[in-house]
């Protein structure tokens, strides 16, 4: 099913990857070695990132290979994206397919493919309607705007004085609504002034919560049913059902942000499913395109997506042709592959073996399906980074999340034999740090 991939090396040259580059002309070709690729990307790219020093040309599957040639197990999957694995062949024929026939028109027109990826969409979530979008960041303010609408529309909240709620630690993007509901000053730091009518409370806080939403001018609650960017932070059984709970007993809407944790990668198809609650507005990105171009969207009922009218919310790409072939070819695979359940099974084989690393380095292990961490002991010689090199160096690729947290999220079409592997890396890694 896969192409065959030969690589050859040409000395001086770093090295070709033939199937790669085939049909590019030879001139068109970058031989750079993986130096070359840091040091060009570092001169003309912002340093908004950090990356972890892996210069990588091609992925297929679990796996990828830099430009020297040396193959990885991506431990990553682009920031949790790839749940499909790298460059499914199901979805890069949707794509191209599609590419050929028509990639866009915006939705200043119908076009024959947004309907049929929006009622297999919702009939498979079990909403009325979807809006698409592109980003994460994107569906999230969308859910907020519906939110806020319907508070002022349905709850009667007067006039722009609608309060949403957010838990500490929140992660939902860049733009400058996302960090403000942000309580990490790496994300607002400098960004300032916030957008009014934002409140924190803890996460995994059922009372909290309730002091916070009796406030009649509460249009909402947006929660991630497990923090990724915290650090995987996994709440107490039940969380989810208060959640639904109050919100139901305050009339408050629940935003569920799954954009990290849908679509199979908590070992259900959706992290609430663990709990069989339903949200009121769902919110998916990441994998709903399998890593192959941003897709967004948000979902709900009737009763609060149709408080947006025609022109009051938009985007210029949001549900185009591509996006739709795209995504409904990437939420099949996920269905037709039964990728949550396969998360599942590996989640619990994976935990249970990082849970025999040696205590004196890792302190936790977090996790549900296959969106895991571990956290590193502090105090010592080496921290996260440190060791995200040296499994780098044996074969495998990840970063840490704040200083002490090393985050594992594989493609959810790893088999056992690889998850072994991954292991075996993780531990060897972890282990050459003990004197
Ligand atoms: C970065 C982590 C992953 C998200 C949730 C919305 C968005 C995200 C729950 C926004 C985005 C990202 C973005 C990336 C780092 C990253 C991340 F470190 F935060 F946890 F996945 F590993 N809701 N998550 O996690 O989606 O607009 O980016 O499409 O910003 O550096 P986006």
């Amino acid at each position: 099913m896969f192409s065959k991939t030969v690589i050859t090396y040409t000395p001086g040259l770093g090295k070709k990857v033939g199937d790669v580059f085939r049909n590019i002309s030879s001139t068109a070709v970058n031989h750079l070695n993986s130096q070359q690729v840091f040091e060009r990307e570092e001169k003309y790219c912002a340093h908004n990132y950090h990356p972890l020093p892996v210069a990588i040309c091609k992925g297929e599957g679990v796996h990828v290979w830099d430009v020297d040639g040396k193959k990885y197990l991506d431990f990553l999957s682009g920031y949790v994206c790839l749940n499909q694995g790298h460059c499914h062949p199901k979805i890069v024929a949707a794509l191209r397919e599609q590419a050929g026939i028509l990639t866009h028109t915006s939705r200043a027109f119908f076009s024959d493919t947004l309907g049929e990826y929006a009622e297999y969409l919702t009939k498979l979530l079990g909403f009325d309607k979807m809006l698409p979008m592109n980003t994460g960041v994107e569906a999230d303010d969308t859910a907020l705007k519906l939110a806020r609408k319907w508070g002022y529309y349905k709850k009667k909240i007067p006039a722009d004085q609608a309060k949403v709620i957010f838990a500490a630690g929140n992660f939902w993007g860049r733009s400058l609504a996302a960090v403000s509901a942000s309580t990490d000053p790496t994300s607002y730091g400098g960004y300032g002034p916030k957008m009014p009518g934002f409140h924190n409370i803890p996460y995994n806080d059922l009372k909290a919560l309730e002091e916070a939403i009796k406030d009649p001018n509460v249009c909402a609650f947006m929660v991630e049913p497990i923090q990724g960017e915290a650090g995987v932070v996994v709440p107490h059984d039940g969380y989810l059902r208060g959640v639904r709970e109050l919100c139901t007993k305050y009339n408050v809407l629940w935003i569920d942000d799954e954009v990290q944790t849908g679509l199979g990668r908590t070992g259900k198809r959706l992290c609430v499913d663990h709990e069989n609650v339903k949200p009121d507005i769902l919110v998916l990105g990441k994998a709903l395109s399998g890593g192959v171009y941003p897709i967004s969207a948000a979902l709900a009922n009737d009763d609060i997506m149709l408080v947006i009218e025609p022109g009051t919310h938009g985007s210029t790409f949001g549900g185009n042709p591509l996006a739709a072939k795209v995504a409904l070819a990437a939420v099949k695979v996920i269905e037709e592959e039964k990728l949550a359940d396969n998360a599942a099974k590996m989640g619990e084989i994976f935990r249970r073996e990082l849970s025999k690393l040696p205590k004196s380095i890792v302190s936790e292990v977090r996790g549900k399906g296959l969106i895991n961490a571990i956290e590193i002991n502090k105090g010592k010689q080496f921290n996260a980074w440190d060791i995200c090199i040296k499994m780098r160096d044996n074969g495998l690729i990840t970063k840490p999340t704040h200083d002490q947290n090393i985050r594992f999220a594989p493609p959810l079409t790893i088999n056992e034999q690889q998850l072994t592997q991954g292991l075996e890396i993780i531990e060897k890694s972890i282990k050459s740090f003990i004197k």
